[in-house]
């Protein structure tokens, strides 16, 4: 009797407060990066797809904004992105900070899910920073919240737990066939990816409230004759003062964003890149609907 192998695949989300680390976990597990991280909270916007491809399995996970309670429109959109995962993923990944453990935020997360059906699976993440005895009680914390059926502590910064990590997941997932081909890490558009390393550098480069004020659109993107790919990007910001300060002293701000962008893009697409940046002002676009989705969900359905 021949014994035929079986292919595994489907959906994990990976869910939590802002800043635990999911995005540095997406990138890490499908081994590029296809999503903004930073140490400032609410980095993410959007749902980002990864696949990761294995010998037996495809995994697909799906980065989400972190779930916090505001009552921002842009915010509320954010948080509805993530809570939409539930119905349509095979397993949930539920991270949280080995450093902070179980704080109100972690909590209203749980509860957020606590009527999906999906298996969640606790990603203790950031264990570098943490003395053993600590990580012990934050496990034995965990058990005794009887709504995960696995618990598994990792550092997705310093690329430790991903295998166990990963054959867990596989543990969950149903047979299948192989969703994206083998050369497919994410489904997000160019233009997208692109927009998000510039947000990353805006992120890195800026402080107080100029960060989360700011959205990306690529606009253009072109050859030129003599090879040089020119992309036309566009920061939105909400106000004069935060539009002065993305400039910056003869437009000292700018150039340095605009450099750094530069050279992951240029990385990314193997070509010379010219990177122009326009910044505009539109007053309290967070607050606006139609401005978020034309900014922030141009390839979302909402
Ligand atoms: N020391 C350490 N830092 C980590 C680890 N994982 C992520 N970080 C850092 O934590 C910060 C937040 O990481 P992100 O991946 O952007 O977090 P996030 O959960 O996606 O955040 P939001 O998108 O805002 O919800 C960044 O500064 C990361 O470098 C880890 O395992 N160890
Ligand atoms: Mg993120």
């Amino acid at each position: 009797m021949s014994q035929t192998s079986s292919f595994k695949s489907g959906y994990a989300s990976i869910v939590g407060r802002p800043n635990v680390g999911k995005s540095t976990l997406l990138n890490r597990l499908v081994a590029q990066k296809v999503a903004a991280t930073s140490n400032r909270p609410q980095t993410t916007r959007n749902k980002i797809t990864g696949v990761l491809h294995l010998p037996d399995a495809q995994i697909i996970l799906v980065d989400t904004p972190g779930i916090h309670s505001s009552k921002r429109a842009l915010n509320e959109m954010m948080v509805q992105a993530s809570l939409s995962t539930y119905a349509d993923v095979d397993l949930i990944l539920v991270l949280i900070d080995a450093v902070e453990g179980f704080r109100d935020e972690d909590e209203f997360v749980l509860k957020s899910m606590q009527h999906t059906t999906a298996p969640k699976i606790l990603v203790i993440n950031k264990i570098d920073l943490v003395e053993k005895p600590k990580l012990l009680s934050l496990i034995a914390e965990a058990h005794d919240k009887s709504v995960f059926k696995e618990i598994i502590p990792v550092s997705a910064l310093k690329d430790d737990g991903m295998e166990p990590l990963k054959e867990l997941i596989i543990g969950y997932l149903p047979e299948g066939p192989e969703y994206f081909p083998k050369d497919m890490i994410t489904d997000c558009t160019e233009s997208f990816l692109l927009a998000e390393i510039i947000r990353e550098k805006v992120l890195s480069l800026t402080r107080l409230e100029v960060p989360h004020s700011v959205a990306v659109v690529v606009g253009g993107m072109e050859e030129q004759d003599n090879g040089v790919v020119r992309i036309d990007a566009t920061l939105y910001t909400e106000k004069a003062s935060q539009k002065k300060i993305l400039i910056g002293q003869g437009g000292s701000m700018l150039k340095s964003i605009g450099r750094i962008a530069r050279i992951e893009i240029e990385k990314r697409l193997g070509a010379k890149v010219y990177l122009k940046i326009f910044v505009k002002v539109k007053s309290n676009w967070r607050d606006q609907k139609q401005a978020i989705k034309e900014f922030v969900y141009p390839y979302d359905s909402l």
